[in-house]
């Protein structure tokens, strides 16, 4: 094919890629077209492996507010009454060794202990000190699939009758600020923060720090998580799932 024919028929492929997008489900797609701009313009600006903000001691809140779920119903009460001590967090999906977690296994892993601010999206912060080992410690212990390209984030409350999760793809997984905390300012975490454990994305806003956290899953894709969405929020508002800061 001659150089100039195969830009005709390149740029005729490119237009007609554009209408079959304006063409399908307007809302939705749009949205995820520019989702995927501030996804990449963040990027230029901020790389999204570069450090969170940390703060010193001086700087944490005397309260850090709950917010969402703060006393989960079901069989939380038991765990909550014996300290935890049947809690397990499971890491399955798409890995090669499944686990299953107890919270004396997390604490003997090595830990992170970072000062990071909170940011919600309901307009309020917070600036606490987390303690907990990194996600990908547990990652590389459970040994990622080929095909894992997501992680997701499940708790063991509801809202409104629907169980809250949450999830990322693999760079802020990976993160080294992205730990599972069991503390928060140097003691075991208040229920009202999401005890016994929860996440902690630096990178991102509040509603993804999963709390009440009981399971972490490697998935290929969000389609079938929920409604799709990638996180509770996502599902019901208008809340982005690449939530970075
Ligand atoms: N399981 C669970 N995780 C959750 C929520 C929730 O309701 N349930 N709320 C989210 C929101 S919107 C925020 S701002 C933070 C609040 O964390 P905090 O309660 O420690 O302040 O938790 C997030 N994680
Ligand atoms: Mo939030």
């Amino acid at each position: 094919m001659k150089r100039r024919n195969f830009l005709a028929a390149a740029s005729a492929a490119f237009v007609a890629g554009c209408n079959r997008v304006a063409d399908s489900a307007p809302g939705t797609r749009l949205f995820a077209a520019a989702e995927d701009w501030h996804k990449s313009a963040h990027r230029l600006l901020n790389p999204r492996d570069a450090l969170a903000l940390e703060f010193a001691p001086e700087d944490i809140s005397p309260f850090f507010r709950g917010n969402g779920t703060t006393q989960p119903a079901g069989d939380y009460p038991a765990h909550e009454a014996n300290g935890f001590e049947d809690w397990r967090l499971e890491v399955r999906g798409l890995v090669r060794h499944p686990l299953s977690l107890s919270l004396d296994n997390i604490r003997r892993l090595p830990q992170r202990t970072q000062i990071t601010r909170h940011d919600c999206v309901e307009g309020w912060s917070a600036i606490g000190q987390w303690t907990g080992p990194q996600l990908s410690t547990l990652l590389n212990a459970a040994g990622l699939r080929e095909e894992a390209r997501f992680i997701v984030f499940r708790c063991a409350d509801e809202l409104a009758g629907a169980e809250y999760y949450e999830s990322v793809d693999l760079v802020d997984a990976f993160h080294s600020q992205t730990i599972v905390a069991h503390r928060l300012n140097g003691a075991p975490l208040p229920v009202r923060n999401g005890a016994p454990l929860r996440m902690r994305i630096e990178k991102q806003l509040g509603y993804k720090h999963a709390k009440y956290l009981t399971a972490i899953e490697a998935v290929a894709s969000l389609d079938r998580i929920g409604a799709g969405g990638g996180g509770y929020w996502e599902d019901r508002s208008g809340y982005h799932w690449y939530a970075g800061i």
